[in-house]
């Protein structure tokens, strides 16, 4: 069978195949070479309207790409399976592509720009023959936001392009927040035959590009987000005095209207949406307690230059979270957000239609198809959904939603929280001393590994500021670029950091977690206002066991104090694991890392 290679203007007899006539010039030049490379069968321009999502979720389910759920439980929901070998981010399959290594640096995979283009162009050579490109203009950022960035994805997969029109602000807005700029990052993405041996996730921070081939899962593909949003805005931050990072944004709003922004940095399945979404204890909020989510994974930090404020918005419009742990214990806004217009991938299907995953209830259905497919029942001895089962929901199906989460001006950020998931040593909460301290917390902070990547799991690992795969260029410079953020500010957040994952010696959490961080969050709130006690210690500055309320916990007093204990040699041998990174950088450490951690060891 010839295919004949669609150009824009003969595939003109499908619906939506031209070009949308308010994209302009330099887009459709751009297009038009990347299907000369691809050759598709045919073009889908995509514009963001209602119509063209049933349109695309009913062929989604005819192509057996969504299975459409109970539409009684869950209104316009459909669960997706993915490859089994295809099921998180592929650190390791992921490249930073400048014209030097040092560019990317010692923490980054490079490669050569043009070695990149060379080794994936013949990948997408012809990839899209007898499959539809879908052309998924996007605003990452609030419409009319000085910050907001535009992206195009050329994607073969239906699934990324129903994903990104929940994930980011997707359709015609984007071309009018173009305009006749050239602005916009070119993102060309391809299921390829989705094999691990011819998957790549390369970068080009220079070219405003990315290339994705071979994988259709969450980071490796929706290119808006961990791509664009974090490895390239990274870089235009530095450049241009911003920051993208890896950090949930939420309000809490005080019973007398105080209202204070937090951004807070955990690695990877360690907490940021439970965090973004938590619902105070009872006790709080029949005070008048209120948290507001702005974002829960990704900000674009800039300091304001008439208050001399850190100032940031979320970039995205929806949540691509973890299902595994979520319940309605654990984050009820979350499972009221996932309840209508939502992507499931990976979890199981109950009999009637319904998903379930592990910690979804206490009981597990006495049957249920598992992610793979496969028959499954409580004794079989596997999982029924994966680890890093996701769900994809549009932001504004969260009862919490903040009402500035669209707003183009964004929020005040008062503090940042750095936390990892740390069994051992680390202690509930504590409080830098300073912001250069604090950035030194935060580069050295060390995570047990997640299901949210590739490879080995619980394992600790330094993962500076929770960026360690997500810094599109040299740490040394990311570093030194959070230093400097500091000169401009006149009144800078405090800097914390938490750890809801220490354990007891028979291996259980030594802390409720969830709404009940509330309590934690309470302190760091007193603290940023002026208002609580805090005493200094040697790792920074901590309160005292009556300083946190654990009033109608189950946790004792002498477990509070466990769960803030500083032990020093724990901390030693912690100092000494950093060296790890610090040999990394070399010659290169900025000298204030060099000061803090001589510093830390003078005071232990
Ligand atoms: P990414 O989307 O991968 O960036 O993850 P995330 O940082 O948003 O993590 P998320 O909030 O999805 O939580 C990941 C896992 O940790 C889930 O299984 C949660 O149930 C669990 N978790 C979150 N918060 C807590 C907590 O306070 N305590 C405990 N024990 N587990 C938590
Ligand atoms: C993460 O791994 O930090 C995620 C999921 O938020 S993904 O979109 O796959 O990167
Ligand atoms: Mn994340």
């Amino acid at each position: 069978m010839t295919i004949a290679n669609p150009t824009i203007s003969q595939a003109s007899t499908i619906d939506h195949s031209k070009p949308s006539p308010a994209a302009n010039v330099q887009v459709t030049k751009w297009v038009q070479k990347m299907i000369d490379l691809c050759r598709p069968d045919q073009v889908v321009w995509c514009d963001g309207s209602k119509a063209e999502r049933v349109r695309l979720t009913q062929q989604a389910i005819d192509a057996g790409v969504l299975i459409k759920l109970n539409e009684q439980k869950l209104p316009n929901c459909y669960l997706h399976r993915s490859n089994p070998n295809d099921v998180a981010r592929s650190e390791h399959l992921t490249f930073i592509c400048t014209p030097s290594e040092d560019m990317a640096g010692p923490t980054n995979n490079w490669m050569e720009t043009k070695a990149g283009y060379a080794k994936l162009r013949p990948l997408f050579d012809g990839c899209m023959k007898g499959r539809t490109m879908y052309v998924v203009p996007f605003v990452m950022g609030p419409i009319g936001s000085p910050l907001a960035k535009v992206g195009v994805e050329l994607t073969d997969s239906i699934y990324v392009v129903l994903n990104m029109r929940i994930m980011t602000r997707m359709g015609d807005v984007a071309w009018k927040q173009l305009g006749e700029s050239d602005e916009f990052t070119r993102c060309l993405h391809s299921l390829g035959d989705v094999n691990p041996e011819r998957r790549y996730i390369c970068h080009f921070p220079y070219d405003n590009t990315i290339w994705s081939f071979g994988s259709g899962y969450g980071g490796n593909a929706l290119l808006g987000k961990k791509c664009l949003a974090l490895r390239i805005a990274s870089v235009l931050g530095q450049q241009q005095g911003w920051m993208a990072e890896h950090m949930l944004l939420m309000g809490a709003q005080s019973p007398q209207g105080e209202k204070t922004y937090v951004a807070a940095a955990f690695p990877s399945s360690c907490g940021k949406t439970n965090f973004a979404m938590l619902i105070p204890p009872k006790k709080y909020t029949d005070q008048g307690w209120k948290i507001t989510t702005v974002g829960d994974d990704i900000v674009w930090m800039w300091v304001d230059e008439k208050s001399g404020r850190l100032r940031a918005i979320n970039p995205e419009a929806g949540y691509f979270g973890v299902v595994p742990g979520t319940s309605l214990h654990t984050n009820p806004n979350a499972m009221f957000a996932m309840n209508k217009d939502t992507i499931y991938t990976n979890v199981a299907l109950t009999p009637d239609g319904d998903v379930w995953w592990e910690g979804k209830t206490d009981a597990a259905p006495p049957k249920a198809i598992d992610w793979q497919g496969q028959e499954w029942t409580p004794d079989s001895g596997r999982k029924a959904s994966h680890p890093n089962s996701r769900f994809t929901a549009p932001m504004v199906n969260n009862p919490a939603l903040d009402p500035a989460a669209n707003d183009p001006d964004g929020v005040v950020v008062s503090a940042i929280i750095f936390g990892g998931r740390r069994s051992r040593t680390i202690p509930l909460v504590f409080q830098a001393f300073n912001w250069v301290h604090g950035v030194y917390l935060g580069a050295t902070m060390g995570s047990e590994t997640t299901a949210a990547a590739v490879g080995q799991q619980g394992v600790v690992r330094r993962d500076p500021m929770a960026m360690l795969p997500f810094i599109g260029y040299n740490i040394r410079d990311y570093l030194v670029h959070w230093f400097r953020m500091r000169k401009k500010m006149s009144d800078c957040p405090r800097i914390f950091n938490v750890n809801w994952f220490r354990k007891d010696d028979q291996g259980r959490y030594l802390w409720p977690g969830f709404g009940e961080n509330m309590r934690v969050l309470k302190w760091i709130i007193d603290r940023c206002q002026g208002r609580a006690y805090a005493k200094e210690t040697a790792i920074g500055w901590m309160p005292r066991a009556e300083d946190i309320d654990i009033e109608g916990l189950a946790v004792t007093r002498d477990q509070m104090k466990q769960l803030q204990s500083v032990n020093l040699e724990e901390v030693k041998a912690e100092i000494m694991s950093q060296e790890e990174l610090f040999l990394k950088l070399a010659g290169d450490l900025p000298k204030e890392m060099i000061f803090q951690r001589e510093l830390l060891v003078t005071r232990l």
